[in-house]
């Protein structure tokens, strides 16, 4: 980590949007545990239950959801004492800070993101306001901890880069140096884990077809067909890394098994190239299982009580709220707004 005058504090967050995906297990949250145990940075980890709604969500189905997403986070190895784990809406100051943030960001700057412009598709007038103004919380979000690094998946850096900017601009029109220029921290293979019906596209919670993602909470059977169907090219794996050019389908299924595996996508094809697709999809079915498996049996032992599962979000929320009030009530000072009395 780079010598900054902040210490430092890791925050990401995952948006109960639906239920958790591969692509957030091997690009967010398998991550996230491996920086708490590296130890040597404070970690928060936050369901970030405001952004779920920029889009239609159903009240019962987001309950649920915002549940899932926690116990996925604990599940796989997140600990609430040695992490701050919460639920957004808990922390007003998330939405406080952002609102501060929609008068720094720049509309030009939101005409750029290409996530909005991807979601949003020829559409973009239905879309809420709320869609096109996220990346302005999010930026809240980090800077609210005065996060210094943010584990993300690839497609997020762009929102990340977008926070640098609303940190750089806040602190020169006000003349402080009060935050932090947060860093993307994207390393490792299966970095954007692609959809398995279309390569070129990423693999989401709120994909149209189920057979397009792995679900976390998805048995064993269920994998190995979503495999076994995933579209693939008609020629065997290559000998190297470089002849997965042009081969989106493929290059994502090394590299999901790169990820599962922990080691890179040259060490798959070292073992694996000029085999065909009948032989490595069960090989790498068995992989994900083998992964999974131990984290979704927990995740269904913990949802089953929800009550412990608010419980440890309420009180993750308080601990989060004791680090943000103090930065959120010195923004509102910075700015001008009056708070004594
Ligand atoms: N396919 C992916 N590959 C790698 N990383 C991914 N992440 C999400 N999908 C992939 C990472 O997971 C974290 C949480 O993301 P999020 O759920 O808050 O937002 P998202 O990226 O919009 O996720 P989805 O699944 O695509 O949700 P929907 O479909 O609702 O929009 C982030 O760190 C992200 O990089």
């Amino acid at each position: 980590m780079t010598e900054s005058r902040f210490a430092p504090r890791i925050f990401s967050g995952i948006k109960p949007s639906g239920g958790l995906t591969l692509g957030n297990y091997l690009g967010a949250i398998k991550r996230f545990v491996e920086a708490q145990d590296r130890g040597g940075a404070e970690t928060i980890f936050c369901v970030v239950d405001l952004h779920a709604i920029t889009v239609w969500q159903d009240p019962a189905e987001l309950r649920a959801a915002t549940r899932e997403v926690a116990a996925g986070f604990l599940a796989a190895g997140i600990d609430p004492e040695r992490s701050i784990l919460f639920n957004q809406s808990r922390v007003s100051a998330h939405a406080e800070l952002g609102w501060i943030f929609n008068c720094v960001a720049r509309l030009g700057w939101m005409n750029r993101m290409t996530q909005f412009k991807e979601k949003a598709g020829k559409n973009a007038e239905a879309q809420s306001l709320g869609l096109y103004a996220y990346p302005s919380l999010m930026a809240a979000d980090i800077l609210l901890y005065h996060a210094t690094h943010v584990p993300v998946g690839e497609d997020q850096k762009q929102h990340v880069e977008l926070t640098r900017d609303i940190a750089g601009k806040f602190n020169h029109d006000y003349g402080v140096d009060f935050f932090p220029l947060p860093e993307p921290v994207i390393e490792g293979p299966a970095m954007r884990v692609m959809n398995l019906r279309d390569g070129t596209r990423k693999m989401s919670k709120s994909g149209e077809s189920d057979m397009e993602r792995i679900n976390m909470t998805d048995d064993a059977a269920t994998i190995a067909k979503k495999f076994q169907k995933a579209r693939t090219d008609a020629a065997p794996l290559p000998a190297t890394v470089a002849e997965l050019e042009g081969r989106p389908e493929a290059r994502n299924l090394v590299e999901i098994y790169a990820a599962l595996a922990g080691i890179t996508p040259q060490a798959v094809l070292d073992r694996h190239g000029g085999a065909g697709w009948g032989a490595f999809k069960p090989a790498l079915a068995e992989l994900a299982v083998e992964t999974l498996s131990p984290v979704s049996r927990e995740m269904a032992r913990l949802m089953a009580d929800p009550t412990e599962i608010d419980r440890l979000l309420a009180r993750g929320a308080e601990r989060a709220r004791a680090l943000a009030q103090p930065i959120l009530e010195r923004t509102f000072d910075i700015v001008g707004l009056v708070r004594g009395g």
